[in-house]
């Protein structure tokens, strides 16, 4: 009795060590209430003032930090003439005003018919009224995304216009167009249209979305969007008064940027544009961030290109997450520090998982785009639930090493929104804690009668290996939470005996909260 006492006393403390160091990186903050409806967040920091930070979600919500975004105030943002409908974005200009982008409901005109702005005084703690720009009679002004020239303090704004949203009339079309304010938000110039290429108007694949202006070094302006020609890039050396006529093609985006994974509403792989403004050795990169299921519907990644010549050639795409293949990575969006010329990425991530169970992650480059640290942000993850809307983006900002990502949570039907506290001191230079187990690729794979599946134990723990299909349906209990001493062990996996179609099977190794999952392949 007292030796089984012991050591489920030591399991219990191994196992409180692994979720206390494997998982909570960084502390986690929740900024909104739980609810039905909070989504699609947006966030942004002062760089004059690295303590405020203001943060959107749908479908009306903003949130005020006074303290680096450690606590949050909520409210409600409205505008009696104009209305708030969700995609918010917000921003700060150069005098350390910040303004919220957002979609119309209108008292008079059209659901969505203009792209409204309204700008927050922080003294009084209140929000304008708003103006706007984009109204052209009935048609959909959506997506909105805008940027702040850092010279001139120029806002920068472009979209999509539908002639008709939604619809599958093959003589409606998609179009980017672009506006903007040279007096920090009070007039808006008359949207003209940048694209090349039309899309249509069904809001998929073949439809033009996504552009997320950025500024070059020298004022110029850059966006890249989605849409039936892959992803194409746009630029104005003028401030915005003209735009290339041709195009520039960047990626192909195999299998649209409208794409499924499952437990979510809808998901998408729209591309977002940065260029590094910083003094790093990098200034004048352009990047593009995107997602795609080039490898697989059970595969989709975080891509990247990028451009050293102003954007008129392209680099392949690089994959920014770092797991084995066979993992959902997906709703990416990226920043660069322009401090210090970092790339940062956020996007949820199921490599530890077999099913639907989502961890959000963050990667980091320090060299431009060459090579990517990946690390675990939640403190948990979460299952949601795809019959409730999940928003169409995440978002992420930082200055000078004070990392705020933010994004959704679904933890069944309750939505909420996050950030953490990635600062300088709690950073990516830490060590990384090192994995209690490691798993390998299987051999032989693919496989007909038998394989072998080796792993590493690096700490004493209670190890699981189990063998699932790819509904997640448990076939083989292979090792059912044996005590193990640290090193490499190989288990024979005998298909034969439990008679299984060829086909998909994965394969896991669990100790404590942390899992590895690779995939094997059965052949008649
Ligand atoms: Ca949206
Ligand atoms: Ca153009
Ligand atoms: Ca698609
Ligand atoms: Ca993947």
């Amino acid at each position: 009795m007292r030796n089984i006492f012991i050591s489920r006393t030591i399991i219990s403390l191994i196992l409180i060590c692994f979720t206390a160091t494997s998982i909570a990186q960084y502390t986690n903050v929740q900024i909104s209430s739980t609810g039905a409806s909070v989504s699609e967040p947006s966030i942004c920091i002062n760089p004059q003032n690295p303590d405020q930070l203001v943060a959107g979600s749908n479908l009306n919500k903003y949130y005020i930090s006074e303290d680096g975004g450690y606590t949050w105030s909520m409210n409600s943002l409205s505008s009696p003439q104009y209305g708030v409908w969700g995609d918010p974005v917000i921003i700060v200009d150069t005098a350390g005003d910040f303004y919220f982008f957002h979609l119309s409901n209108p008292a008079v005109g059209n659901w969505i018919d203009r792209i409204v702005c309204q700008k927050y005084n922080w003294e009084q703690s209140t929000w304008s009224d708003g103006t706007y720009m984009g109204l052209n009679g009935t048609k959909a002004q959506d997506k909105e995304w805008a940027v702040v020239d850092s010279a001139t303090n120029t806002i920068h704004v472009t979209w999509t216009q539908f002639d008709e949203y939604g619809t599958s009339n093959p003589n409606k079309f998609s179009n980017i167009h672009y506006s903007k304010s040279t007096d920090a938000g009070e007039t808006w110039s008359e949207a003209v249209q940048i694209n090349e290429v039309s899309g249509n108007c069904v809001d998929s694949d073949e439809t033009t979305e996504g552009a997320v202006p950025t500024m070059g070094p020298d004022g110029e302006i850059y966006v890249a969007w989605s849409g039936p020609e892959g992803i194409v890039f746009d630029k104005s050396i003028d401030g915005g008064n003209t735009w290339l006529d041709e195009d520039i093609f960047i990626n192909s985006q195999p299998g649209g940027w409208d794409y499924n994974i499952s437990g979510i509403y809808r998901a998408n792989g729209l591309p977002i544009t940065c260029c590094d403004i910083s003094n790093s050795p990098n200034r004048g990169t352009i990047y593009v961030n995107w997602t795609d299921q080039r490898n697989g519907e059970d595969d989709t990644d975080v891509w990247l290109a990028k451009s050293t010549d102003g954007g008129n050639t392209w680099s392949d795409a690089i994959r920014v997450n770092d797991d084995h293949i066979g993992n959902q990575q997906f709703f990416s969006w990226m920043t660069i520090d322009q401090k210090t010329g970092e790339l940062l990425f956020v996007f949820y991530d199921r490599r530890h998982y077999d099913d639907t169970q989502t961890d959000v992650y963050m990667a980091r480059s320090s060299d431009g785009g060459e090579t990517f640290e990946n690390i675990r942000i939640s403190d948990s993850p979460f299952l949601p639930n795809s019959n409730v809307f999940f928003g169409d983006y995440t978002n992420i900002t930082a200055y000078n090493g004070i990392v705020r990502p933010i994004w959704a949570r679904a933890d069944g039907m309750n939505m909420s929104i996050w950030t953490a506290i990635v600062d300088p001191t709690t950073g990516f230079n830490e060590p990384l804690i090192v994995a209690p187990i490691s798993l390998e690729q299987n051999y032989p794979n693919p496989f007909t009668e038998s394989t072998y599946l080796a792993y590493k134990v690096r700490r004493t723990s209670a190890v699981t290996l189990k063998v699932r299909d790819i509904y997640g349906r448990t076939i083989a209990t292979l090792i059912n939470n044996e005590f193990m001493s640290p090193g490499k062990y190989t288990e024979r996996f005998e298909s034969e005996k439990y008679d299984l179609p060829s086909g998909v099977y994965y394969y896991t190794l669990h100790v404590g909260n942390f899992s590895e999952k690779q995939k094997m392949i059965l052949l008649d």
